[in-house]
């Protein structure tokens, strides 16, 4: 598909948010910000909450593609993840349903598929691995997958779920070193999510080219993505403070790290 013209950002505010802001517009999108909280430095965003349905069929008039990123990123009562992630999820796809979006791209983690093990060496988790959520948190992006799916194949709508694993400016931990999505190569995935060829539902991981990756890229290359970056410029830094992982450390051992210990 061309790159759609204007884009609805959800999660403006946040911190991966922020930064599509920063970045996207460099790759030809125009951005209609949407959060709870004001956004700075924006003063055309919608500051609404998700269940405000006025606003959200407001927000996605004349808008081409939705990159959903609002809600509750970590863990946190089932009752909050239910009204931020789950509620709020069924009420952005209904409303980009209702005003004929082509394509969604959700942002979906890694902890979908949390209490996934890590493969024998040399192995990678495929993106069609089965879903394993590792916290309520993870359930609501399981949720949110198969909502996606579901608006694929019920209303047509392209949609791309991306299963986000560490966003930051540099890793900070042996996991990271894994796991790390940098800031370019997070607006090259999202690029290559809103413009690349999909038919239906895909999942994607989004991490960046990281020599210490078990988490295969191939369905995320499939689209265009062609990540820059690789947390192995870090790793003998963070592995000379921090020490390598013990094999039953579930940092190690689950592709959710210690999110498999939240709540016990
Ligand atoms: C996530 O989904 C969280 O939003 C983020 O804060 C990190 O914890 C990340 O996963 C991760 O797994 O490192």
């Amino acid at each position: 598909m061309n790159r759609p013209r204007l884009v609805l950002l959800t999660g403006a505010a946040g911190r991966i948010g922020s930064s599509l802001r920063e970045l996207l517009p460099g790759y030809g999108y125009r951005l209609r910000s949407f959060d709870l909280l004001p956004v700075p430095g924006d003063p055309g965003a919608i500051t609404a909450d998700l269940l405000d349905a006025g606003a959200l069929a407001a927000a996605m008039e004349g808008v081409d593609a939705v990159v959903h990123l609002a809600g509750i990123p970590g863990e946190a009562p089932f009752a909050d993840i239910l009204a931020a992630n789950i509620e709020g999820t069924y009420r952005l796809y209904d409303a980009a349903r209702a005003a004929g979006v082509r394509r969604v791209v959700y942002g979906s983690s890694n902890h979908a598929v949390g209490f996934t093990e890590r493969p024998a060496e040399g192995g990678s988790v495929p993106a069609d691995t089965p879903q394993r959520p590792d916290t309520y948190y993870g359930v609501s992006k399981c949720f949110g997958e198969n909502l996606a799916s579901l608006y694929a194949d019920r209303h047509g709508i392209e949609t791309v779920s991306l299963r986000i694993g560490s966003f930051a400016p540099a890793p900070r931990s042996v996991r990271m070193l894994g796991s790390w999505l940098s800031p370019g190569d997070c607006a090259r995935l999202v690029d290559a999510a809103l413009s690349g060829p999909v038919s239906g539902h895909t999942v994607v991981y989004g991490i960046s080219a990281n020599t210490r990756a078990w988490w295969d890229l191939s369905s995320a290359r499939a689209l265009g993505y062609r990540p820059q970056d690789d947390a192995e410029a870090f790793a003998a830094g963070l592995l000379a403070e921090l020490g390598e992982l013990s094999a039953d450390d579930p940092e190690f051992r689950y592709l959710g790290g210690s999110f498999t210990q939240s709540g016990r």
